[in-house]
């Protein structure tokens, strides 16, 4: 990121997570009960463990505000974790003696960070490493991610997902694209009441959780994939002059970055493959709007690197939890015995989750190309450098132009 920079910190069932938000313009007013909601979105979700009945996430802010809008300095907040009143003593902060250390964790999950990152940090205990790799640190990124959430707002852009497949159960199994059979305004029923799993398809939503239940019921874990959407982008942010400043690098590398992403696609993605050109790129429409609008959005929202007017469109690919009920064979660390691998309590099902975690690596990102194209101290140059870029995103009509002639 060019112009925003985040800074998290927090273990699993350490004491709390921390974020520093750096880059924001002043003026921005903050809705704590807006950052709370997306807090509480992201708690929400069928297939989750226990450990979301412990949680009640909060945001409380530290730093950068005052009267409810920034300042233009870096902002802070912590969240809670309260499960760590139950882990005092094997998270302790302080220094234990030998006696006083908890048994080690030496079977090591296939699938997760705990093999790579022990050998990486010389520890003989994969706890030392399980505690950040947990997508429980994804909870600032979801405050920072409100945030950008809150500032894209003032410039007319909207944000929200959905889950469109689980295993081999799909939304709209039919729809060649199933983003076209999301009710319009199933975002706005998303946010009011989340449907368990946040797929708008009622069938395959119900075929989702009878899955989840027969995967739970083996001792398993399964994925799938979500779409997060964008609506209300100005033309133009990102660029197309290096391959580190195009937006479509961006989002995929953030997108990524979430545990237990193994994918990511805009518009078509892997789709572009097998089709021709005619059928991959989108055609401007000539038709009555004075918006530089296309026919088909297979683009997913970004052309050469920047947006293009159209709602952008990710698709993640999310894989099964690594920690499963019926572990699978692992080796132990220190004695190089079989075994099976380290059982931690765990979700069996993340996606619902998952995509609201999407949702907020997009508005940082999306945040960030904001400010590079308007570079903005205050709210309200940043609102004046979005009108003067709409004024000239108006498309010319054929009839403008046999005026003048
Ligand atoms: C996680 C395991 C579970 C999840 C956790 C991520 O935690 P616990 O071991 O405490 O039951 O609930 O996710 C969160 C705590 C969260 O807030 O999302 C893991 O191993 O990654």
């Amino acid at each position: 990121m060019r112009r925003l920079r985040l800074l998290t910190a927090g273990e699993s069932h350490g004491p709390g997570m921390t974020g520093i938000l750096e880059g924001l313009p002043a003026g921005l007013r903050i809705s704590t009960r807006g950052v709370d909601r997306d807090l509480a979105r992201r708690q929400h979700g069928y297939g989750s463990g226990r450990r979301m009945l412990i949680e009640r996430d909060r945001v409380e802010w530290t730093a950068g505000l005052r009267f409810g809008r920034t300042l233009g300095s870096p902002l802070a907040f912590s969240i809670l974790n309260r499960d760590w009143q139950n882990w005092r003593d094997r998270m302790s902060v302080e220094a234990a003696d030998g006696a006083r250390r908890p048994k080690p964790v030496t079977l090591a999950r296939p699938g997760h960070a705990d093999l790579a990152g022990a050998i990486k940090y010389d520890t003989g205990d994969i706890r030392d490493v399980l505690e950040r790799a947990s997508a429980r640190s994804t909870t600032p990124r979801v405050c920072a991610g409100a945030v950008c959430r809150q500032l894209l707002a003032n410039a007319g852009v909207r944000i929200w997902s959905f889950v469109d497949q689980l295993g081999t159960i799909r939304a709209f199994p039919d729809a060649e694209d199933p983003l076209t059979e999301v009710a319009p305004d199933w975002w706005r029923q998303d946010l009011a009441r989340p449907t368990p799993l946040r797929c708008p398809d009622p069938d395959a939503e119900t075929a989702m959780q009878a899955e989840i239940d027969a995967v739970s019921a083996a001792g398993d874990s399964i994925g799938g994939s979500f779409v997060v959407v964008v609506e209300g982008l100005p033309i133009g942010l990102g660029s197309s002059a290096e391959w580190d400043t195009r937006v479509d690098s961006a989002l995929a590398g953030a997108v990524m970055g979430i545990q237990a992403v193994k994918g990511v696609e805009i518009g078509l993605g892997f789709g572009v493959v097998s089709k021709r050109g005619s059928q991959v790129h989108d055609e401007v429409d000539s038709g009555r709007s004075s918006r530089w609008e296309r026919r088909t959005n297979r683009a997913g929202g970004v052309e050469g690197g920047m947006t293009n007017g159209e709602p952008v469109v990710v698709r993640a690919a999310v894989k099964p939890v690594a920690t499963l009920r019926k572990p699978l064979d692992a080796v132990d660390l220190h004695t190089g015995q079989r075994g099976r691998a380290h059982i931690e309590r765990s979700d069996v099902a993340i996606l619902p989750r998952a995509a609201i975690v999407g949702e907020a690596m997009v508005a940082l990102v999306l945040a960030d190309a904001l400010l590079t194209s308007f570079g903005a101290d205050t709210m309200s140059d940043l609102r004046a450098a979005v009108r003067r870029r709409r004024a000239r995103s108006v498309r010319p009509r054929a009839t403008d132009g046999a005026a003048s002639e």
